[in-house]
């Protein structure tokens, strides 16, 4: 194993909390004087920003005075920092901060808190998870989360025994996921992103650009060569407000729109030829069953898939063809067989943009126009971050990718490129024969299946389904929650079905840094460190570059925080639940001393450290030395390519015509799906669209900076507004036309909005925990939209619709 500095001279970077007036419950307990006296000459510690999801790199400063304040890494390949980061060290000694365990000793849904101390919290949730594992199994017990913790949750939960880590990505990213995964065999937001550097021309369909400030900072440089960046987006978002065309469209809409856009293309002969006969599937002839001719089929060796090819006028395998006919139909093998190019033809047809506008509010001739620009431009359309809008969203980001093929902008210059990765090796694996963990490891293997997946077979993480479990006991009982990091009341759809499920749970065990509103009906709340009081490993996200980082663990809690490091949280309840298997994993009761627990910390640092330079041939002492210096280790730099090596679809190209959507039933070919809400018809009907801007954020909407500077009214255009007799600031009353909840809020009258839609940010209103007192009571203000919702969601992937519609009622001035 390689000697890597123990962690006490690792951490000779890391400040004291502010003051020698302050009581620093473990870090400072362990270091010798002379540590402390390095400590004092400390200026600089390079983090990773978590004030969203993005992961930045930041550096922690203290000034001479002794102030902390973050500064942007900016050697670092994905520099911060935004307003979000700048607001880091009020989250850090926030007022509203848990201070202490807490045991619900009320109701869920009423609570009363009593403060607890961490030995008595942990022994009794795990007295309960011992009983509740005894009756119903570990894959009873399930963790929800966001980003905390998602590298080390497999080593948690394998080591309990349950599969059940159900995270939040129904309610954010599966839509896109399952397009990617259909069209490119690639996997969540960040395996592919547009090469913003080199963009020409970039359309954003519901997408605002808040996020990843190097990404931000890339774009910049196409700005300045005079890139077009066109905004789809029933509301006009602050970066469309900035530069750009905002394309107003009607929700639930957007598949509809560039499927007519499509249409453009292939009728007008825009699309880039020599590119979509190599790199993608389009000339696979397709016979009337969907599935695709192979060689077999034509009672030839080889089982490859089958085109015509114009210079040997014979049927070729595409790996042999020189010239694949595109547009090709006739006999072979005695049926009929197409080119998939001419069905994704007639599919487009069905959208000519008179017809397309009627769907989606967009003028035929500007979607002419786009469309135009777009080819000629060489654009790129982005692949989709937050899409879990209307139920019916994967088909947008299919038609989306689609047409980045068509124009062969797919791993080119300008185009969407995939990302490398770090390799960095993965917790623990549950395999068929056994679990396997990077501690080194072995438990038996979990037999039993998770359970989002067993009824939406495509993307996992849905936590609707988790809900259903709860409530039906179906496909087997689910009775322990773990809500870790996140927020389900501002994430998920139907409310009703969350409360009603929270209350059936035997134990709901929230683990946060603030009272989110889950904290009402948990049975324990447990006070989580902030990023900035941990050491974290992660992947560089936003960078086509292949890069490691490392967040210094930079802070202590402030005075009267008794908070834990979550992984220690809950590797500490695994044990007393499961001694023998959290031994078989090399952890031991040792590690119940928080100080010893570093160790264990560090033994898989080194060990993923170890792992990646083997992967990458490059000495693990290099890799900690830039780590420790730098806060990042780059493996290597992506250059644009000519098109795409072999891709993890089932015919290794890019898929316009998916073999895998045959797999799972779905239509090979995208189309445009009415929304699963009931629509507006009356003129006090609307859509309720939402989104984020910079002042909104996940993981930390509640620093104070970011809460006062959120607007927590509801957009109404002003034509709307002129009609119902709205004016400015008037309060008016929301009504679900599906689930029929009421909740009132203020008014913006505003151009930014289309006519017929309403917009509220997410997670930012309508909040309603008991601890959130004070100042923060603003927080309960306005609505959260989700409450609008019913359980939509999309089949296979379970993307969730978090637009509704909503009758209104002008209520007051
Ligand atoms: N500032 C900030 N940055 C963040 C986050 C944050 O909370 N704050 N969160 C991070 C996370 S987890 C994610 S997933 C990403 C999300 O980042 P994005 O994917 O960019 O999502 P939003 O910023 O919510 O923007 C969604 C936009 O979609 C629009 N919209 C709503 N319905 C429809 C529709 O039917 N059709 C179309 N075309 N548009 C629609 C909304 O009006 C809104 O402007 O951001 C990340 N970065
Ligand atoms: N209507 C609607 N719904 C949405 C969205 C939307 O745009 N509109 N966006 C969707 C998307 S893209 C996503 S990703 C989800 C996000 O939904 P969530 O994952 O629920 O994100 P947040 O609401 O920010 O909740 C994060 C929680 O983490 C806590 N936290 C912050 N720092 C730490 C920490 O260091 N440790 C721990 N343990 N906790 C910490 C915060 O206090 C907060 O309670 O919501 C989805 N739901
Ligand atoms: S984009 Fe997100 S990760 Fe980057 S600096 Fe802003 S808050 Fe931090
Ligand atoms: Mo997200």
């Amino acid at each position: 194993m390689t000697q890597v500095t123990r962690r006490d001279a690792i951490k000779l970077g890391a400040f004291l909390a502010l003051s020698s007036t302050v009581t620093v419950p473990f870090v400072k307990q362990q270091k010798d004087k002379a540590q402390q006296a390095s400590l004092a000459t400390a200026e600089k510690i390079p983090i990773m920003c978590n004030m969203c999801g993005a992961g930045c790199g930041l550096y922690l400063v203290r000034g001479e005075q002794g102030q902390l304040y973050v500064e942007p890494n900016l050697e670092h390949p994905q520099p911060g920092l935004c307003a979000r980061a700048a607001a880091s060290i009020q989250l850090w000694n926030h007022p509203l901060r848990l201070k202490k365990p807490l045991k619900n000793t009320g109701e869920k849904g009423n609570p009363k808190f009593q403060e607890i101390d961490w030995e008595t919290a942990l022994n009794e949730i795990s007295a309960k998870l011992k009983d509740i594992i005894a009756k119903y199994g570990p894959e009873s017990v399930v963790f929800t989360y966001h980003d905390f913790y998602s590298w080390h949750l497999p080593l948690i939960a394998y080591t309990l025994g349950t599969p059940n880590l159900i995270q939040h990505a129904s309610c954010c990213h599966n839509a896109s996921t399952y397009a990617r995964m259909l069209v490119l065999g690639a996997g969540g937001p960040n395996s592919v992103d547009p090469d913003y550097e080199r963009a020409r021309y970039v359309i954003f369909v519901g997408r605002v650009l808040n996020a990843a400030m190097g990404m931000v900072q890339r774009l910049q440089k196409a700005r300045e060569s005079g890139v077009k960046l066109v905004y789809v987006d029933p509301r006009m978002g602050n970066a469309a407000m900035a530069d750009g065309e905002w394309v107003p469209i009607i929700p639930g809409t957007d598949a509809a729109f560039l499927l007519a856009m499509m249409h453009v293309i292939l009728t007008e002969k825009l699309y880039n030829e020599s590119y979509v006969k190599k790199y993608t599937n389009a000339c696979f002839l397709i016979k009337p069953d969907g599935t695709p001719l192979t060689e077999k089929d034509l009672g030839r060796e080889g089982t490859d898939y089958v085109v015509y090819d114009l210079s040997a006028n014979d049927f070729l395998s595409y790996k042999k063809a020189t010239n694949p006919a595109l547009e090709w139909e006739g006999e072979a093998a005695g049926v009929k067989v197409r080119t998939a190019f001419l069905l994704l033809k007639d599919r487009a047809a069905q959208y000519p943009p008179e017809e397309a506008e009627k769907i989606c509010g967009v003028p035929a001739e500007t979607i002419r126009r786009i469309a135009r620009e777009f080819a000629n431009a060489r654009g790129v359309i982005e692949d989709g971050w937050w899409t879990s809008k209307n139920a019916n969203d994967s088909d947008a980001f299919r038609v989306a990718l689609t047409l980045n093929a068509l124009v062969g902008s797919i791993e080119t210059a300008g185009g969407l490129y995939f990302k490398m990765g770090s390799k960095m090796p993965a917790s623990a694996t549950a395999a068929a024969d056994k679990v396997t963990t990077i501690t080194g490891g072995t438990l038996p293997p979990i037999t039993a299946k998770r359970i989002d997946t067993q009824k939406y077979p495509a993307v996992p993480h849905v936590f609707d389904a988790v809900l259903d479990a709860v409530l039906e006991g179906k496909p087997y009982p689910v009775k322990a929650l773990f809500i870790v990091g996140t927020e389900p009341f501002t994430r998920d759809v139907n409310t009703e079905k969350l409360k009603q499920a929270l209350k059936a749970l035997e134990l709901v065990v929230v683990i946060d840094v603030v009272p989110n509103d889950s904290v009402d009906y948990a049975d324990y709340v447990l006070p989580d460190n902030i990023y900035l009081e941990r050491e974290e490993l992660a992947d560089i996200k936003w960078t086509p570059h292949a890069a490691i980082q490392l967040s210094h663990k930079a802070l202590d809690p402030p005075p009267g925080v008794d908070a834990r490091n979550g992984f220690w949280i809950m590797m500490e309840i695994v044990r007393r639940t499961v001694p023998d298997r959290a031994k078989a994993i090399g952890y031991t009761e040792e590690y119940a001393d928080y100080h010893k627990f570093e160790e264990f910390e560090l033994l898989i640092r080194n060990k993923c450290i170890e792992s990646m330079a083997k992967a990458w041939n490059v000495s693990p002492e290099e890799i900690e030395k830039n780590l420790e210096e730098k806060g990042f280790h780059i493996f290597k730099y992506w250059t644009p390519k000519s098109g795409p090596s072999t891709l993890s679809t089932k015919s290794g190209l890019i898929e316009i015509y998916s073999l895998r959507a045959l797999d799972y039933k779905d239509d090979p070919l995208p189309k445009w799906k009415p929304p699963k809400y009931t629509l507006p018809k009356n003129p006090d009907e609307f859509y309720l669209v939402n989104g984020r801007d910079q002042f909104v954020t996940v993981h930390a909407v509640w620093t104070w900076s970011v809460a006062c500077l959120v607007d927590r009214r509801v957009w109404m255009n002003p034509k709307d507004a002129e009609r119902l007799g709205i004016k400015d600031g008037d309060l008016i009353e929301l009504e679900g036309l599906d689930n029929h909840y009421k909740a009132q809020a203020r008014v913006k009258v505003t151009n930014r909005v289309r006519e017929g839609v309403l917009f509220a940010y997410n997670r930012v209103g309508g909040r309603f925990s008991k601890l959130i007192t004070g100042q923060y009571e603003v927080l309960k203000e306005g609505i959260n939209v989700n409450m609008f919702t019913l359980s939509w969601l999309e089949p296979l992937n379970g993307s969730t619709g978090l637009n509704s519609t909503v009758k209104v009622r002008r209520v007051g001035a």
